[in-house]
């Protein structure tokens, strides 16, 4: 397995038999601050535009416990991420958009297919036809605190707020978080 591929699994997973799924578990990926909640739990709906490279708004606030539908609508002309988690977690995940910008899997503007392909065609997919490769193997965004928004593009994210800390949603695309785009995220009693 291309060592590099296996944090890019955890950021963008593909679901390569099963392949992505192992590796995602065992990176651990708990949230202690929350997890991903059911719609029809969610109390409140709160819009959050992601724009060239910032949000709007850039701070919420939050219950404990609370269950909240992010409705994400990336108006600009550039991918962005809409990522919750806390600061050490957005640094790691940053270098992961780095290192999947480097192997063109990412580019400013959305996920490149073909190199996703030619990743998988790495990994012993050879014997698979060309037709299964594209159907069998959809590009999943599953990191559950995640969603990545080409341009143009309309996503729902639902989280439940369980504890009180320090987080912050983030776009980690290399140069948007350094350049501002990130929101606080209080709680509120
Ligand atoms: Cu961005």
């Amino acid at each position: 397995m291309n060592p590099i591929f296996l944090p890019l699994a955890v950021a963008l997973s593909v679901s390569v038999s099963g392949l992505a799924t192992p590796a995602h578990a065992a990176a651990g990926h708990g949230y202690e601050f929350g997890a991903p909640g059911k719609p029809a739990s969610a109390t409140r709906s709160i819009e959050v535009n992601l724009a060239d490279n910032y949000y709007e708004p850039d701070a919420i606030s939050v219950k404990q416990g609370e269950t909240v539908r992010f409705v994400l609508k990336n108006s600009s002309e550039f991918l962005h991420e809409f990522s919750i988690g806390t600061l050490a977690a957005h640094t790691e995940h940053r270098k992961e958009m780095a290192e999947m910008m480097e192997m063109g899997m990412l580019t400013r503007t959305g996920i490149n297919p073909e190199r996703m392909n030619m990743d998988h065609s790495k990994m012993d997919m050879s014997g698979m036809s060309h037709a299964n490769k594209g159907k069998d193997m959809p590009m999943r965004h599953d990191d559950p605190n995640t969603v990545l928004l080409a341009p143009g593009e309309n996503k729902e994210l639902v989280w439940k707020f369980t504890k009180a800390m320090e987080i912050e949603f983030a776009c980690n695309m290399p140069g948007h978080y350094e350049s501002g785009m990130l929101g606080r995220i209080d709680f509120s009693k």
